[in-house]
């Protein structure tokens, strides 16, 4: 370990403490201990999620809003105590601003149909960068065709950086929208959203922030930030998967027409008219994702019982010792090398296809992602098919990262 890394965790973090909470950590995979580095595809649950979604399960489980017998009165309290923690972990002014959702693509296409496809004309422009995740390119390019409104795309420069001043040149009269990441997924810049939410309200522009790589990593406080809208998905911040948060402000929301149509989000049906339940139920059509939802409220519950700051000072110091050591081996190249980065590492190691690589970590314990990331538009403007990506959690340890590191090397030696 450096000794940053030592001065940032020594004092304040105890990683071994940590893991002991997440049962999965101590498996084995090939006959080696689990280095599980794709926390930024899907992090790990620790054992008070897995047991508040077995307590729902077994003692519980009932239909939501929908029942006066004690069952479902109990699974109503719990889902909607879920929501009240989301309230307070981001900071949202009331519960009508947290929408359950299957995560954050869903967020994004939901904003995208029921608040852009309605008030979109056409010539006006959505803004977005160039290191966007797919799923906050594609609702838009589909809203884009529906409306006649056009798609504009914001650089980044060679480290994969995005310059305010870049994406504000972009901004005018017809500029609409502003979406884009808070932390690219494959690169893990921190884009500056604080000063682009500044900027797009200056100028009226609606905002969207994807925060489905930051919420794990850095405080989300949406009030303080000031966006219209945040997107994040559960599975990414040690919930389960199939559920997320659109956080919307309460004023746009309200005025927002339904995304889906179905049980739950009406108030009264005949068949000449519907009206609509309040929010959130008014975007929440059909029996949501239950289970899903108590254990993202564990989730929260857990992460908001960590020392927050302690856990990312020591995912700095992992991604700080792991780009020393990986800038160190022959033919490595780092992809996204902003100044300002979560704790991920997408690179390349020349005569080493990042699957085959990918493949022979595993056969070490060692779980990376390789490919396009979901973001094809990245790895064009890199010129590159794919990277390997490692991410990391507050749970990993810099032995993980050593492991990596020998991973790599045994690699090289089979193919260079
Ligand atoms: N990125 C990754 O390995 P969903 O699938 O809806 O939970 O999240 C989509 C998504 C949106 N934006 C960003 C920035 C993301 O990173 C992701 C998911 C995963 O990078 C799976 S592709």
């Amino acid at each position: 370990m450096n000794n940053i890394a030592l001065a940032q965790t020594d004092r304040t973090f105890d990683v071994d403490a940590a893991r002991r909470q997440f049962p999965i950590l101590a498996r084995m995979v090939h006959g080696k201990p689990l280095a599980y580095l794709d926390n930024g595809a899907s992090a790990q649950r620790p054992q008070c999620v897995i047991d508040a979604v077995d307590d729902y399960e077994r003692h519980h489980h009932a239909n939501i809003h929908r029942g006066v017998h004690t069952l479902s009165q109990e699974a109503t309290a719990l889902y909607e105590s879920a929501r009240d923690r989301l309230v307070r972990f981001i900071h949202a002014r009331s519960r009508s601003e947290i929408i359950f959702v299957r995560g954050t693509t869903e967020a994004i296409n939901l904003v995208a149909q029921s608040y852009a496809r309605p008030t979109l004309k056409p010539g006006d422009e959505v803004l977005i960068t160039h290191l966007e995740h797919h799923a906050n390119i594609v609702p838009w390019q589909m809203v884009c065709e529906q409306t006649g409104a056009k798609l504009i795309v914001a650089p980044m420069d060679a480290c994969g950086e995005v310059h305010l001043d870049a994406v504000v040149a972009l901004m005018n009269p017809r500029t609409k929208i502003l979406a884009c990441a808070h932390v690219s997924n494959a690169l893990g810049t921190v884009l500056p959203v604080r000063r682009l939410i500044a900027a797009a309200k200056a100028r009226g522009i609606i905002t969207l922030i994807d925060g489905a790589q930051a919420i794990s990593h850095m405080p989300v406080d949406v009030q303080d930030l000031g966006c219209d809208f945040y997107a994040f998905s559960s599975h990414k911040m040690y919930g389960p998967t199939g559920v997320g948060v659109l956080y919307g402000r309460e004023q746009l929301l309200d005025r927002m027409p339904p995304w889906q149509g179905g049980g739950e989000m009406i108030l009264a049906v005949t068949f000449a008219k519907t009206t609509y339940n309040a929010l959130p139920n008014k975007f929440e059509a059909g029996t949501p994702n239950i289970s899903g939802a108590i254990g993202l409220g564990a989730a929260v519950d857990f992460l908001s019982g960590l020392d927050l700051d302690a856990a990312h000072a020591h995912e700095s110091a992992l991604l700080h010792h792991a780009t020393e050591l990986l800038t160190k081996i022959p033919g490595l190249r780092i992809v996204g090398t902003a100044p300002d980065k979560a704790s991920l590492v997408s690179f390349v190691v020349a005569g080493v296809h990042p699957h085959d690589l990918g493949t022979i970590l595993d056969e070490d314990g060692i779980a990376v992602r390789t490919g396009h990331h979901c973001a094809m538009p990245v790895m064009d403007f890199f010129k590159l098919p794919a990277t390997a990506r490692a991410s990391f959690a507050f749970y990993n340890r810099f032995d993980e990262i050593d492991s990596l590191g020998a991973g790599i090397e045994r690699a090289r030696k089979m193919f260079v």
